[in-house]
């Protein structure tokens, strides 16, 4: 055992007892917010030590379960914890990397060289932000347990017995009074769990839900890593290939760097590229992005005068030769730097010459060998360009006649007069009708209402010059000011809050979904950023006499009609928001004090771009499935 003076051990203890009370104080800090992102944090946290592990070569199965009780668990096959008594700490070793915060750097051991240097960091804080935490550590043929509450030991670390068996086990339960919400998405971790499976191929994870009647399982594990990984991205947008096999590129600079790259195109007009640094996603891109985006760009231009399919000055743009690309490029390093706003994004300049150089020369020599996959790559980036130029054009038009500058206003909008954007709101009404109520009904001090007249432009299926010229899309793109695409800028935004407001029926919902679409292609940014809402109208009005209530759902209504009384009840189904006067439209959908709001967020991209292109492709069936599954949730469109 360590020598360590008593005085020493006190000064420890509140050492970390005050660092644990800071995680509880400001959580935020820690795991980016209390809300259910924080939630599933907590899960990544842990996951990622047995992932870590799983770096090492020291695990390769990792099993997390979801308990009925609410709690989560995570096992691993790996090493376990030493248990020794730590030699500065002066107690057990799972016990300083449940206590004490920032622990996990400190050991770094050898292994973990390409690891983000955060090895258990997370631990201390899933700990501090837990009801209760309980753990088993089988290290070197013994078994130990221990436990603990909101951060504190409540049962000691301890020898339970002999085991063949090796790795940890840890469950936990969030604590209720930290978060906002504390039961896990199935949907979310699942997803996040098979990105982890993809990054790390061969380490099979096993997701196990039992929290209701009908358990569920499912074993991510997939021996063909990132090329499985672009395989199934393209497999859940439901739309062709064009190089059947992937193009997989591979390279090390030296002992801890190294750089892999999937690359496979589809008949979309869309661009998904996914980058990882030491497995993180990173959403805000970075060095590594670029160093691929630029290669790319050169390798195809290249090629494209060689085989003279660009004459004379044509050249292909970044966006060209990524239109219908969908490729994951994951690079380990040590030492990685995450800057920007959220801590994603790489910053490592020298990643950038890496990838570049090895993409660059691994890509042109498989363009070299499989030259009809070249061929048919080059004419699609082909295509993109000319019709890249005709929007260019129709863009040159709309700005000559100033129609998306801010100074131009469609003549359907009846504007607000506040212009404090934090204070505004744009509602975007369905039809005439609807608009003409939404009209009377709104307090014109702060809410500007635009109808929107015939169908929305399935964006999905066009490409960016019918964007710009249709009818449907150009009074929106007026009314908001920010401009759309590479010209989008948020400050020039005019109402903080863009609401939605569609039928509750079937018509209503596909409006829902094309406009969607239409922020999440070509303004996400207000989608991450909170601007979208969808107003909730009611279903039904239940009146007696002089008093009527609005009811929101069948529950509600079968309740008010109790409450009511039977005798002379009448329930009425609104058959659209046109059918409601404007005062009832004012209390039940418009007024700040009474309305309901849905946020639209985007909780996880491949989720949403998964949705996105089942709902809005080209494929007719996996639609019809997909609706005829969440009929009830498609209105409800929380993506
Ligand atoms: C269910 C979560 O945390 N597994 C895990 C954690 C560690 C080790 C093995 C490990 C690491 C090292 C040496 C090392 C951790 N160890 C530490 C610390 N699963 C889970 N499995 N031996 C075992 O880093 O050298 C922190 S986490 F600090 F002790 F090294």
């Amino acid at each position: 055992m360590a020598e360590i003076s008593t005085q020493n051990y006190d000064e420890n203890q509140i050492q970390v007892l005050e660092g644990l009370e800071a995680v509880r104080k400001r959580p935020g800090m820690y795991i980016g917010s209390t809300s259910i992102r924080g939630l599933h944090h907590l899960v990544y946290e842990i996951v990622d030590n047995s992932i870590d592990e799983a770096l090492a070569g020291a695990c390769d199965e990792i099993t997390v379960t979801l308990h009925k009780d609410g709690s989560c668990s995570v096992r691993d096959n790996g090493r376990g914890i030493p248990a020794a008594i730590h030699h500065k700490m002066g107690i057990p070793t799972p016990e300083v990397i449940f206590t004490v915060l920032h622990a996990g750097g400190k050991f770094g051991g050898e292994g973990y060289a390409i690891s983000g240097g955060l090895h258990g960091v997370g631990a201390s804080v899933v700990n501090a932000l837990s009801e209760w935490l309980i753990y088993e550590d089988c290290y070197n043929g013994e078994k130990y347990s221990g436990s603990f509450e909101r951060g504190k030991v409540s049962g000691p670390f301890k020898k339970i017995g002999d085991t063949d068996e090796h790795g940890l086990y840890v469950r936990f339960m969030p604590d209720k009074t930290v978060f906002d919400e504390t039961v896990f998405d199935y949907t979310t971790l699942l997803n996040r769990l098979r990105e982890q499976a993809f990054l790390n191929a061969g380490v099979k994870i096993n997701f196990i839900d039992e929290r209701y009647e009908e358990k569920q399982e499912e074993t991510l594990h997939y021996e063909g890593g990132i090329i499985s990984f672009v395989e199934h991205l393209n497999a859940i947008k439901h739309c062709d290939v064009i190089n059947n096999e992937v193009i997989y590129i591979k390279g090390k600079r030296d002992e801890y760097t190294t750089a892999e790259v999937a690359i496979q195109y589809n008949d979309t007009y869309n661009e998904t590229i996914m980058t990882f640094a030491n497995n993180i996603h990173t959403v805000e891109g970075g060095m590594h992005e670029i160093g691929f985006k630029s290669a790319l760009s050169r390798v195809l231009n290249d090629y494209g005068r060689k085989l003279n399919f660009l004459k004379g000055e044509e050249k292909l743009s970044g966006e060209d030769v990524r239109e219908g690309i969908c490729a994951v490029v994951s690079v380990k390093l040590k030492e990685a730097q995450f800057e920007g706003q959220t801590k994603t994004k790489l910053g490592n300049s020298d990643i950038r010459t890496f990838v570049d150089s090895l993409v660059s020369e691994k890509l042109s020599e498989f363009l070299e060998e499989n030259p009809s996959v070249c061929k048919s790559i080059l004419e699609k980036s082909l295509a993109a360009s000319r019709a890249r130029e005709a929007a260019r054009r129709a863009r040159e038009l709309t700005r000559r006649k100033g129609l998306f500058e801010g100074s131009t206003l469609p003549g359907k909008l009846y504007d607000c007069q506040e212009r404090q954007i934090n204070l505004t709101e744009l509602y975007l009404v369905e039809g005439d009708s609807a608009g003409g109520s939404a009209k009377n009904a709104r307090n014109s001090r702060f809410q500007a209402i635009l109808p929107l007249r015939g169908k929305v432009l399935n964006v999905e299926k066009s490409r960016l010059d019918k964007v710009y010229a249709n009818p449907s899309l150009i009074p929106i793109i007026q009314s908001l000011g920010c401009g759309i695409g590479s010209d989008f800028d948020i400050n020039k935004l005019r109402y903080g809050k863009i609401i939605i407001m569609s039928d509750a029926d079937v018509d209503g919902a596909h409006i829902q979904i094309l406009l969607l679409t239409f922020f999440y292609r070509y303004m996400p940014k207000l989608i991450d950023d909170g601007h979208i809402y969808l107003a909730q109208p009611p279903l039904y009005k239940v009146f007696k006499g002089k008093q009527t209530l609005y009811a929101f759902s069948d529950e509600e209504r079968d309740a008010y009609i109790a409450q009511l009384g039977t005798k002379g009840v009448e329930a009425e189904r609104y058959k659209g928001l046109g059918e409601m006067d404007a005062e009832q439209l004012w209390e039940t959908t418009m007024d700040p004090e009474t309305r309901t709001l849905l946020r639209v967020s985007i909780e996880d991209a491949m989720q949403c771009d998964e949705i996105f292109s089942l709902l809005m492709g080209e494929r007719v069936e996996p639609r019809r499935d997909f609706i005829q599954k969440n009929a009830v949730y498609v209105t409800n469109l929380d993506v």
